[in-house]
């Protein structure tokens, strides 16, 4: 195996098994399902060309490319099911083009566009073994910008899966899909191409965050500042981890009236700020902290826990048997919920002990544009007035790295008179610390998760309008924390956009090439993160 797309992998690649706990079997297959869905894209580019395209085919690549996310789908045999679904759909999106041409293709045709045999999982295994993501014949630094296409893709098909989960899905995403995978099978491509590639998948990601948040606020309204109790309440319990609302809005509605209360978890924190889920009354609060420490805090989570999206980790045995898994989260010998019915969740809850009264401290959650922007008028004054100097995004995922306590202590060294917004579950770092406010402002806002990067740029981009800037000459700085692969769809957004001077650590990714880092380095100043205080020191001069 060899796979290298996360921030916490082993020196530069990980070859025997994931520090995330993949084991290689399971990688392989990875490699041979993205393979595969690059001779699909292959076929399914061209006929779209001929004007023909196909809902199965144009689904299946988001559950492929979301599969393959880190910390997602841990089951070989899951997996293996995926890429024999891809072989079949590899001969569909033939014929589709061969039937819209009239004609069969005289073109060349890349290895992967070719039918293969669905055979035995060790069959595939053995394919995945000859697909790995390390090619030799391409040259490193072009390697290097198709890996950040794929990851990027990766990232914004989890954004498109929860919109379609809601019932929202845009064509114009698909189509770039095709365009992108198919052109990393394209030997006439050369660097800037590729460049050029990853910049327009950084807007197809802000095109899908838009989506999203469309699913998501017409579903269940904009979010509104909310206070979320980090304690107990006295009942059963079911911990929801993940990203996706609907699921959790199904899980809701089932349990009500049950006496089984709800609990988020990690990513799922945002959701108490939406009127919509927040109505629920046996939506209680928010357990534990950020997904690196499931394996520590599930052991004293007396009910059922659910995932529905990444992060998941090897589960400890503690909690093994009362673990569930959602959609196209998969662990060995963890049941998975395939549809709707969480009967069985429930019941699993009802069976424990469930929780005493132990209320706690509350954090606020709810500050998306729409709430933001509701008191802009506010915010603007205090920036005027000279009691906001600045204004920090300290955002994106956390991680079991030692050196992620840089953003702990950057926001707690961020001067009095500067404003703090966070989105995805890197606010774990310091969302439990008192920050005050500034004239009734909190100094700590919390937009919601990593896809609310959407509102983010919203509430810069009004923010330059208000000051009649360009978003680069606002007082604003980005201190991003990247682990998986919806990082990169995020950042190559912030490229598109044209943002400058972002901060990244906890490391740069192993995939980016020295000359790629240059280039980035000079076409947007991107830097890595130092320490709080000279980061400080520089940006606020
Ligand atoms: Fe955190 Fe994991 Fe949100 Fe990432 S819970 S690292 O999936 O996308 O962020
Ligand atoms: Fe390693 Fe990350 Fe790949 Fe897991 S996803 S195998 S930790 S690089």
């Amino acid at each position: 195996m060899f796979c290298y797309q996360c921030e916490q992998t082993a020196n530069g690649g990980c070859t025997k098994i994931g520090v995330c706990g993949k084991q290689p079997d399971v990688s392989t297959l990875q490699d041979q399902l993205v393979f595969a869905l690059k001779g699909i894209a292959f076929w399914a580019n061209l006929a779209r060309e001929k004007g023909a395209k196909d809902q199965e085919i144009d689904r299946f690549m988001l559950d492929g490319l979301f599969t393959t996310v880190t910390n997602v789908d841990f089951d070989a045999e899951e997996i293996a099911k995926l890429v024999r679904k891809a072989a079949t759909l590899l001969d569909k999106a033939r014929t589709l083009y061969t039937t819209a041409a009239g004609a069969p293709y005289t073109g060349s045709i890349p290895e992967a566009a070719l039918p293969f045999t669905a055979g035995s999982t060790a069959e595939l295994i053995a394919l995945g073994e000859k697909h790995g993501v390390k090619d030799e014949t391409i040259d490193p630094d072009v390697k290097s910008v198709q890996e950040i296409l794929i990851y990027g893709m990766k990232g914004y098909a989890a954004y498109a899966h929860h919109a379609l989960v809601i019932g929202l899905e845009n064509d114009e995403i698909y189509a770039y899909t095709h365009k992108f995978l198919a052109a990393t099978l394209d030997k006439s491509l050369g660097l800037m191409d590729f460049v050029g590639l990853a910049m327009e998948c950084g807007r197809i990601n802000l095109v899908t965050m838009e989506l999203l948040n469309k699913a998501n606020t017409d579903s269940y309204g904009h979010p509104v500042p909310t206070p979320v109790q980090l304690g107990t309440k006295a009942g059963k319990a079911i911990l929801v981890s993940g990203h996706d609302l609907r699921m959790l809005e199904e899980l809701l509605k089932q349990t009500e009236g049950t006496g089984v209360n709800v609990y988020t978890h990690g990513e799922m924190l945002p959701a108490h700020g939406y009127p919509g889920l927040k109505k629920y009354s046996h939506l209680v609060g928010n357990f534990g902290g950020a997904w690196q420490d499931q394996a520590k805090e599930f052991t004293s989570f007396p009910g059922a826990i659910i995932f529905n999206t990444n992060c998941i980790q090897r589960p400890a045995e503690s909690y093994k048997d009362r673990l569930f898994t959602w959609g196209l989260v998969q662990w060995p010998d963890v049941k998975n919920i395939a549809g709707w019915d969480f009967s069985t969740v429930i019941k699993k809850a009802q069976e424990l002990p469930g929780f005493k009264e132990n209320l706690g401290q509350e954090i606020l959650t709810g500050f998306g544009h729409n709430a933001v922007l509701g008191v802009a008028d506010k915010v603007i004054a205090a920036v005027k007035a000279g009691q906001i100097r600045h204004f920090f995004l300290v955002g994106g995922c956390d991680g079991a790295k030692s050196g992620r306590n840089y953003y702990t202590e950057f926001a707690e060294k961020a001067p009095k008179d500067t404003v703090i917004l966070t989105l995805a579950c890197g606010k774990y770092r310091f969302n439990k610390l008192d920050f005050g406010d500034i004239g009734g402002i909190p100094r700590l806002l919390d937009i919601g998760q990593c896809n609310d990067a959407y509102s983010a740029i919203q509430i810069a981009v009004a923010l330059a309008g208000a000051f009649e800037c360009d978003v680069n000459d606002l007082p604003l700085s980005m201190i991003l924390s990247w682990y998986e692969q919806k990082a990169v769809a995020i950042l190559l957004t912030l490229l598109h956009l044209g943002i400058k001077n972002i901060k990244l650590g906890p490391t740069l990714p192993a995939f980016i090439t020295p000359n790629v880092l240059n280039f980035l380095v000079e076409n947007f100043n991107i830097g890595p993160i130092t320490t709080a205080e000279e980061d400080l020191k520089q940006i606020l001069g």
